[in-house]
């Protein structure tokens, strides 16, 4: 282990701070002016490594304490009662690219961030990009850096509240006024692809494997995104202003299994379903003499609003049956495959 006296360059430091000559007091007591503070930095390969004494803790143990090593210098967030004179860098906050503009560039960075796709790895970008300064960068500094370049271009009161609906694949929301972003994970799977809105200041997704993350970006229609297959949303979360706003996914008030498009149809279709509360749901189709044909959900499944598709390409013409059960809950519908 280190020698804290040497490493750290006092003598005597239980009777109040002497730094040593190559030690660096940052904060005095007035009255005796000792220091009672003090850092000092080591050159440790390609980084610094700084080290500093926690001048709260004089009257009982000294503290050591080790904050940083990084090439940028001591961080002034990970001890907040530092009192350095330089802040480590002087981005604005917004300019996550550092190139003096807060645009859309910048949140196009804070997006990829948020997805993963291109991580933001330099300290002083991070910082500038942690618009609302909380250490972390999520959809709240997206919608602070699109409000700072959005300054008086908007209409209409923020929101306070949305709900998010899923209908055939796709989904909307309503809101009680303007919401600056949604952040959307939703799982489906591998083969199926998003689409977009193409009504929104940026939007953006991320795919990995069966699970996709999408950040929407002050949609400016009612359109958040369209899927080519079913999906499930797992996580919703939407920002206005400087906070999160209520969101919620919409949810049916009762069972119903919704007319097949197309019908007839060749060689697929796709089926519709509403559940209003987590239930064990069948949708199977019969043929005329009463055989199961396909099984097309067969699980637990939660409240919300579906959607499958039925390929009947090795299945003969003719008239189908297909029935969804669900506790008390049974409905048919006819299906015609015409080839
Ligand atoms: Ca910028
Ligand atoms: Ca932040």
């Amino acid at each position: 282990m280190y020698d804290p006296e040497y490493e750290i360059g006092f003598t005597n430091w239980m009777d109040g701070f002497e730094p040593t000559a190559d030690a660096n007091a940052f904060l005095f007591d007035n009255a005796s002016g000792s220091a009672v503070g003090a850092w000092k930095a080591w050159a440790n390969g390609n980084k610094t490594i700084y080290m500093g004494v926690d001048p709260l803790a004089l009257n009982s143990a000294p503290t050591y304490v080790w904050w940083g090593a990084t090439l940028e210098g001591p961080s002034k967030r990970a001890l907040d009662w530092m009192l350095w004179g330089d802040e480590p860098c002087s981005l604005q906050n917004g300019d996550a690219n550092g190139d003096s503009n807060v645009d859309v560039l910048d949140v196009v960075m804070e997006v990829a961030h948020i997805l993963g796709t291109n991580p933001i790895t330099d300290a002083c970008n991070f910082s500038a990009a942690d618009a609302n300064d909380d250490g972390g960068v999520d959809v709240l500094d997206v919608v602070w850096t699109v409000n700072m370049i959005l300054t008086g271009g908007r209409i209409g009161d923020l929101a306070t509240s949305s709900v998010i609906n899923v209908k055939d694949n796709s989904a909307t929301f309503t809101a009680d006024g303007n919401v600056d972003a949604f952040q959307i994970t939703v799982s489906h799977d591998a083969d199926v692809t998003f689409t977009m809105t193409e009504h929104a200041f940026l939007a953006d997704y991320a795919t990995n494997g069966t699970s996709t993350m999408m950040i929407i970006v002050v949609p400016d229609s009612h359109e958040l995104f369209t899927a080519s297959g079913e999906f499930v949303i797992d996580e919703y979360l939407a920002a206005a202003g400087d906070g999160y706003i209520n969101v919620s996914l919409s949810v049916p008030s009762e069972f119903a299994l919704n007319a097949a498009y197309p019908n007839p149809f060749n060689p697929t279709t796709t089926i519709g379903y509403a559940v209003p509360k987590s239930s064990d749901v069948k949708v199977i189709v019969y043929d005329m003499l009463g055989r199961e044909a396909a099984v097309l959900v067969n699980s637990s499944v939660e409240a919300g609003n579906y959607s499958v598709n039925w390929n009947a390409s090795d299945l003969s013409s003719g008239m189908y049956m297909v029935r969804m059960t669900a506790g008390d809950f049974v409905s048919t519908q006819k299906l015609m495959l015409v080839k």
